[in-house]
This record gives C-alpha cells, sequence and structure tokens, in this order.
C-alpha cells in the first residue's frame, strides 16, 4: 500500500493576504461603515461587532483584502456595519460562498457570521462539510440559542423543554452542541466564548485568524428580547466560578 505524505501546514491563517505599508496605521473606526446599526437596544450583537472593530486593525491587513460573509438573521446583519468587503448572503449557505471566495483567492481574509438557526438548522450540511474541508476561513457563530430575526421560535441549541411560539407546550428536541458538531466534523480550530467578555472575545479572535484552516469560534450571545439571560449561569459573579472551566 502507497501513502502520500501531506505538507506540513506552516503558514498562519492571514498569511498571504496584502499588509498595511510601513507606518501606516488603522483604528477601530476604519473597520466602522456609515450604516445605521439596526439592533433592538441591549442585543449581544453590539459587544461582538464593537470587539471586532476594534480587533481587526491588529491583523494589520488591508481593508479591501478582508470579506465578511454572512447567512440571514439579525446576526447576519454584520457586514454592513464593517468597512470591509462583505455579503449578507443566502440563509444557511454563508460556509459554501466562503468557501468558493477563499478557494479561489488566497489574498483575503475570509470571515463568516452566522446565527444558531443559520449554522445549524437550514445551513446545517454546509457547515459540517466547510469544517472538513478546512479552507482556510473563521466562522463566528453566534449562539444566542433562539431565532431572533423571525421573532423567537426555538432553535437547535435551545434546551430542551423551550416554550415558544412555535413550540407552546415545550420542544421535545436535544439540542446540539455547537463545539462537539464541529469536534465531530474534525475541525482544526474549535473555541467558544462570550460577548459580555470582551478581552476573551479578543484573544479567541486574534487566535482563530492566526489559525489556517477553518476556525469555528461559537459566541454565546444574549438576545435580551426573545431569550433573555440565557448565559446568566455564566455571566453572574456568584455562579460562574461553577459554571466555567477557562
Ligand atoms: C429559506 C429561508 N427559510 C427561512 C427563513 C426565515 N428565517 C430568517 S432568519 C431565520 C433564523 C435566524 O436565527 P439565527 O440564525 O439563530 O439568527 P439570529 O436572528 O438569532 O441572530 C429564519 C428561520 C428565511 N429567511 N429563508
Ligand atoms: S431580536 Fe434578539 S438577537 Fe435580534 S437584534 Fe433583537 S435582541 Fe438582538
Ligand atoms: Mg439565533
Amino acid at each position: 500500500m502507497t501513502t502520500v505524505d501531506l505538507p506540513m501546514i506552516t503558514r498562519g491563517g492571514t498569511d498571504g493576504v496584502p499588509t498595511l505599508a510601513d507606518g501606516e496605521k488603522q483604528t477601530g473606526k476604519d473597520f466602522t461603515s456609515d450604516q445605521e446599526v439596526r439592533w433592538c437596544p441591549g442585543c449581544g450583537d453590539y459587544a461582538v461587532l464593537k470587539a471586532v472593530q476594534s480587533f481587526l486593525p491588529d491583523l494589520g491587513l488591508r481593508r479591501e483584502n478582508i470579506v465578511f460573509v454572512s447567512g440571514i438573521g439579525c446576526s447576519s446583519r454584520f457586514p454592513y456595519y464593517l468597512d470591509t468587503y462583505g455579503m449578507h448572503s443566502i440563509h444557511g449557505r454563508a460556509p459554501s460562498i466562503a468557501t468558493g471566495i477563499a478557494t479561489a483567492r488566497g489574498d483575503l481574509s475570509v470571515w463568516v457570521v452566522t446565527g444558531d438557526g443559520d449554522a445549524l438548522s437550514i445551513g446545517g450540511n454546509h457547515l459540517i462539510h466547510a469544517l472538513r474541508r478546512n479552507v482556510n476561513m473563521t466562522i463566528l457563530l453566534f449562539n444566542n440559542r433562539i431565532y431572533g430575526l423571525t421573532k423567537g421560535q426555538y432553535s437547535p441549541t435551545s434546551e430542551a423543554g423551550k416554550v415558544t411560539k412555535s413550540t407552546p407546550m415545550g420542544s421535545v428536541d436535544h439540542p446540539f452542541n455547537p463545539v462537539s458538531l464541529a469536534l465531530g466534523a474534525e475541525a482544526t480550530f474549535v473555541a467558544r466564548t462570550i460577548d459580555s467578555d470582551r478581552k476573551h472575545l479578543t484573544s479567541v479572535l486574534a487566535a482563530a485568524a492566526a489559525h489556517r484552516g477553518t476556525s469555528l469560534v461559537e459566541i454565546y450571545q444574549n438576545c435580551p428580547i426573545f431569550n433573555d439571560g440565557a448565559f446568566d449561569a455564566i455571566k453572574n459573579p456568584d455562579t460562574k466560578q461553577d459554571a466555567i472551566i477557562p
């Protein structure tokens, strides 16, 4: 039997993407678009947006070589608010569109923004195959454990027994753990972080961007309108010590 030695991956996630000229500097402002941000007051998406806008200058990449692709959902409005290239694409299909972009254009830093419904219901198949193919991109999965945009139906990450308008007697199915799902697809980088911890979130973004291959970052994100307090156990100072292993 013959075997083929695969080449060692020695390149970083952003290698090959044009960088700023010497002395050129960017700030979070350079990554802030002129679009009015349309999320509900108190939505966790704001904190993630701010963290990403503040983090992107650290990459030192040219803005025109960065692209954010999203699916459909509240979280998927993300590309409008970033002054990079972007695409608010098709429900569940962002990983596939991003796969095409990353495959054709090695000079781009490719990011996906998706929600728990977008990534794990309609887009479940696209997500697992993107992870399996290990194309060079970073997937930010905003998990609020609910469909926000369509006004509060239960999602594949809602806890069993969830009472919503679409499950008035409580949901009967068992939720996905996105991290386990990604590991099952043999993803090469998997992480979980939370909207309210800017420092941790930023460090995870940096590690994910530095990884060559598909990085999956699950971000716990509070939806104060349809699923408020979903992550209180890990936010509350009285309980978080028992709920988190850093
Ligand atoms: C083909 C198709 N099916 C269903 C919908 C309705 N729809 C829009 S967004 C969404 C789910 C959004 O939930 P999630 O991905 O968790 O994003 P969130 O709004 O919570 O950020 C659904 C079912 C649609 N737009 N297109
Ligand atoms: S419905 Fe929930 S997830 Fe959507 S913008 Fe409002 S608070 Fe955010
Ligand atoms: Mg959601």
